[in-house]
């Protein structure tokens, strides 16, 4: 069998929002919670603010549940998680995420987002590692994400499906966070296909159009969110200058080892913002 066979998000034929609400009714079933409030896909070094945010009720691999992939990443735990917050609302947390460079298409790409709207999920917080153009901003530094702009020249809507992107990132919760941390600076997030690191050229672009944050996730993510009627709020983690901005050549390496290092604060920062929605 191949891994078309495996995953129905690959057939063309198959209705994605349908995989979506049969894994909603797995994860329902198999945590025991019928339904989800907020849903939160953490990134390269966001993991640690799952203990943080309340009581996991339910851990389950990914792969369990219909339409999801194994992580590609070292540093993406392929866990689903049913967490109870202090305010008894419940949350769910994608440790999975499938990014748009693994070259499974965009319905795989969008399908953790899909799937947690139709948990009942209302918030949807979308959590990166990324690098950063500002030239004030430093390695270890979270910034909230006020916009962005979608570079892989692909959506996860079909066909003539007219979605507003006005306030995408909710100005709402941005404010919230702004409460809990007065220094949060924000900047739009430039989504690149990847995987490769952008050139300095590439990044000087971005600076141009109006990018302050290059990654390889979230953009796509936040759409399918916005479509499923989710407010949105998206944090990225610098944890590297882009190309150019820094003199140093890029390594993975070191973008991991920065998120290990500033994980504690910006975990403890992303649980209080959670209590606080
Ligand atoms: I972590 O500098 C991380 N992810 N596109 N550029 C892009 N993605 C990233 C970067 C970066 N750092």
């Amino acid at each position: 069998m191949n891994r078309t066979q495996e995953n129905p998000l690959e057939d063309p034929s198959t209705d994605p929002f349908a995989i979506a609400q049969k894994a909603a009714e797995q994860i329902a079933q198999k945590t025991g919670v019928e339904r989800h409030d907020i849903a939160l896909t953490l990134g390269s070094g966001w993991a640690k603010a799952a203990d943080l945010i309340g009581e996991t009720v339910a851990t389950i691999p990914a792969t369990d549940i219909d339409g999801f992939s194994r992580p590609a990443l070292e540093g993406h735990v392929g866990t689903l998680r049913s967490i109870l917050l202090p305010n008894g609302k419940r949350a769910l947390v994608i440790g999975a995420r499938t990014h748009y460079y693994e070259g499974h298409g965009v319905r795989r790409v969008v399908h953790s987002v899909r799937t947690a709207a139709a948990t009942g999920a209302k918030v949807m917080i979308l959590t990166n590692g990324a690098g950063g153009i500002k030239d004030t901003w430093a390695p270890g530094q979270p910034v909230l994400i006020s916009d962005h702009i979608n570079l892989t020249a692909d959506s996860p809507l079909e066909g003539a499906t007219f979605i507003d992107l006005t306030d995408l990132y909710s100005s709402r919760l941005r404010a919230v966070a702004k409460q809990i941390d007065p220094g949060l600076d924000e900047g739009v997030y430039c989504q690149f296909r990847g995987p490769h690191y952008e050139t300095p050229a590439e990044v000087q672009m971005a600076k141009a159009i109006g990018g302050h944050i290059v990654g390889m996730s979230t953009a796509l993510e936040a759409i399918a969110a916005r479509q499923a009627g989710m407010e949105v709020f998206g944090m990225s983690l610098i944890t590297n200058l882009a190309a150019g901005i820094q003199k140093t050549p890029l390594s993975h390496a070191e973008v991991i080892d920065a998120g290990k290092q500033a994980e504690p604060v910006i975990s403890a920062l992303l649980a209080k913002i959670v209590a606080a929605i």
